[in-house]
């Protein structure tokens, strides 16, 4: 990314770039109604009116006889205001109804104009429009951050010739290899029909009898039970658009594409014991982070990687490059990275925006096709009829967020909701009213062609041989993990199975992971108190000579530095001042912020007096919220904070989370009411130099070595 394009990050919140309205564009184009103006804020000193803009006259009280009533029909205003808060509410999504989402930019690094003519890549410098919602996939709207489950990472691109919609997720495999059992999925999932539970869990028996009974979701399962599934921040995760994609170039030849987001904050999840607790201290975990870090200019960024390849590599791969449960490994094809994404803006309102946008798979742009991937094509299907579902009208590409940013130009006409206003006499094509080019008309030259392919074969209702394999890459992953990612992969799956009931199905899936790693299924049996089952017969024969793949474990994407990240620090009556403050600047200087905790709301009285303000009081600001703790606690008033349960938790999770701890001498009294005993993941910290050697130690982010294994 060149400086000149690169939004400079600041201390202070970036002014809020006013929103646009669609410019409004040539013949047969959507204009908008509502005077051109569809945002609509209040300015200062401006009569409020009804939606038919009448000025109202009092908005506390409805209209009555008398003092005390009855109120009447007649009150419009009143009438007017019920009727549209009744009908607020749209259907949610009937997955990824969770979501949040920002506004920003993609800038072209490397352009591929050989590859394909889609003009977002064709030059170097090239900025496209984006907005990004990100989702968990089974719980319902007001369903907490952390569950464990899939995150949605889709990103529309406003591009010059349309919108390209590439809806993926933070796993690169999918759970099922034909569109048509995802209905199957997402009812096994989701809460239990005759219970109305779980909400947003994977962890119970509808799920695993599922997944259990069809073997290839063993690979994505794997993945759902790693760190991957709870991360850190939606800032800190891989994108993948999953699908193998097609690229399009000006002469027609097409070359196969797998789509990659790389984080450039690096890739960092928690830890299942801390995923609950966030749950409870701050469900808008995540969507807080996103917010905070835009609003105060830290632009979260990911690189735009590809993996092209052709037909002669596609077939001496040993997997079906349209199986959507099978990765190319990078080690077989390196990614190039295209391009960089920063996100920018927050939206200025939550429903007209990150409610209403729209993704649909079949929005692609010239350069960018499709492949036979049998879940690729029933979601292009899928994805317009849930649209038009969820916002009621075939209208919902005019809403602000979903409308292109380039000229829009058709005969579609009429409809629920029309906001375009279509002038002139001819809604049909030819039409000799627009004179000699008779248009707008479709150009085969300029317009999207779709590859020619050559298809042919009996219509049957067949899983083709070539995606047989169901073990061979879910192996392949278990032995690219590290061992902590192993152990926590262990443990995901005994407490998911540990929520079954049902003992038929907690040994169908052990039965299906003895194909995965024999030793991996024996510590998960060992973890229920359960007995191995046989082995399940598995469709094809699994290969135990596929090497580890290296970038397949989040260890590949450590950060370079802490930057990003945020430390709790606990202070109570008396905390050394200068400390506390070399603490805070060395800190910030760092790009990490400090975020300040006290046994009280109102802060704490330094050791030079001062007052200093807590961000939140103990019970509120429990050490899960943070990336890593400095114990910073005043000599005279240590005892006192020692006997807090939540003070004492805040030291416990941290250790137990694997956090790294600062702490000035005066925390030892902390350490003795909670048994904790400072190892090397603990920084004594005095002066300035002292919180440099911390923050430098906190790019590991965590201390692994307090790790117990069980495997
Ligand atoms: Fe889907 C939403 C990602 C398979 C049907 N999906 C949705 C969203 C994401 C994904 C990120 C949320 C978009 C947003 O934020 O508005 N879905 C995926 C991925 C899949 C996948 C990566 C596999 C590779 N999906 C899939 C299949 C079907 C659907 C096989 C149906 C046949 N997905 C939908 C949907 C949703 C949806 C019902 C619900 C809300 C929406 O579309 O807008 O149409």
């Amino acid at each position: 990314m060149t400086s000149e394009t690169t939004p400079k990050k600041s201390a202070k919140a970036p002014e809020r770039a006013p929103s646009k309205t669609p410019e409004p564009t040539e013949v047969g184009d959507v204009s908008y109604g509502n005077g051109g103006e569809l945002h609509q804020s209040p300015s200062e000193g401006q009569v409020m009116t009804t939606a038919q803009g009448v000025p109202m006259s009092d908005d506390q009280n409805s209209l009555k006889v008398g003092d005390r009533g009855p109120t009447l029909l007649e009150d419009f205003a009143m009438r007017e205001k019920i009727f549209h808060f009744d009908h607020e509410r749209i259907p949610e999504r009937v997955v990824h109804a969770r979501g949040y989402g920002a506004h920003g930019v993609f800038e072209c690094t490397d352009p591929i104009p050989e590859i394909t003519q889609a003009g977002l890549f064709a030059e170097k410098g090239k900025q496209t429009e984006t907005f990004v919602r990100f989702s968990t996939v089974a719980g319902n709207l007001g369903s907490p951050d952390l569950a464990r489950d899939v995150r949605g990472f889709a990103v529309k691109f406003y591009t010059d010739e349309g919108n390209w919609d590439l809806v993926g997720n933070n796993i690169p495999v999918f759970f099922i290899q034909d569109a048509i059992k995802f209905p199957d999925l997402v009812h096994s999932v989701k809460e239990e029909q005759d219970k109305g539970w779980p909400q947003a869990q994977s962890a119970h028996d509808t799920f695993w009898d599922f997944v259990s009974l069809m073997p290839e979701a063993t690979h994505m399962t794997l993945w759902q039970m790693s760190d991957r599934a709870i991360p850190r921040s939606l800032r800190f995760m891989q994108g993948f658009g999953v699908h193998t994609f097609r690229f399009v170039n000006a002469e027609g030849g097409s070359t196969y594409v797998k789509f990659h987001w790389t984080p450039v904050q690096g890739v960092q999840s928690v830890v299942w014991n801390e995923a609950v607790k966030i749950n409870g201290a701050d469900p808008d975990f995540h969507r807080r982070d996103l917010w905070d870090a835009i609003q105060s200019g830290d632009f979260p960024q990911w690189d735009l990687g590809v993996q092209l390849f052709d037909d002669e590599f596609a077939d001496s791969f040993d997997f079906d490059i349209l199986d959507p449960t099978k990765v190319v490994p990078e080690e077989l094809v390196p990614i190039r990275t295209i391009g960089r994404m920063t996100l920018n803006r927050v939206v200025d309102n939550v429903f007209d925006e990150t409610e209403q946008v729209a993704f649909c798979t079949g929005n692609v742009v010239p350069g960018i096709d499709f492949t036979n991937d049998p879940l690729l094509q029933g979601r292009n299907f899928s994805y317009l009829d849930t649209q038009l579902k969820r916002l009621g009208s075939t209208n919902f590409t005019q809403i602000p967020v979903n409308a292109p940013r380039c000229p829009v130009a058709h005969f579609q006409r009429d409809g629920h909701m029309q906001m375009a206003q279509h002038s002139g006499t001819a809604n049909y094509e030819p039409n000799s009213y627009a004179g000699a080019n008779r248009g707008p008309r479709a150009d085969a030259e300029q317009g999207y062609r779709t590859v020619a392919r050559e298809e042919a074969g009996p219509t049957r209702r067949v899983r083709a041989e070539s995606f047989a394999d169901h073990y061979s890459q879910a192996r392949q992953f278990w032995i690219s993990q590290s061992e902590v990612e192993q152990q926590h992969i262990i443990d995901g799956y005994t407490f998911e199975l540990g929520k079954v009931v049902s003992p038929d199905i907690r040994s169908r899936v052990l039965a299906n992971l003895r194909n995965v790693d024999e030793q991996l299924a024996a510590t998960i049996a060992d973890g229920l108190g359960l007995d191995l089952p046989k082995a399940s017969k598995p469709a094809a024969k699994v290969r135990t000579d596929l090497d580890p793949s290296p970038k397949l474990s989040m260890t590949a994407y450590l950060p370079e530095s802490f930057a990003g990240r945020k430390i709790g620090l606990l202070i109570s009556d008396g905390a050394d001042a200068k400390l506390v403050k070399a603490i805070q600047t060395t800190a910030n200087k760092a790009g990490v912020l400090v975020s300040v905790v006290a046994p009280k709301a109102g802060g704490a009285k330094l050791s030079d007096g001062t007052l200093l303000e807590a961000e939140d009081a103990i019970a509120g600001g429990p050490s899960v919220l943070f990336d890593a703790v400095a114990l910073v606690p005043g000599e005279e008033s240590v005892a006192q904070l020692a006997k807090h349960p939540a003070a004492k938790d805040f030291v416990n999770d941290a250790f137990n989370h694997f956090k790294f701890v600062a702490y000035a001498e005066s925390a030892q009294p902390l350490f003795d009411a909670t048994g904790v005993e400072p190892d090397d993941g603990f920084v004594k910290v005095g002066a300035a130099k002292d919180v440099t050697t911390f923050l430098e130690t906190c790019a590991a982010l965590r201390f692994w070595d307090r790790e117990v294994f069980t495997g």
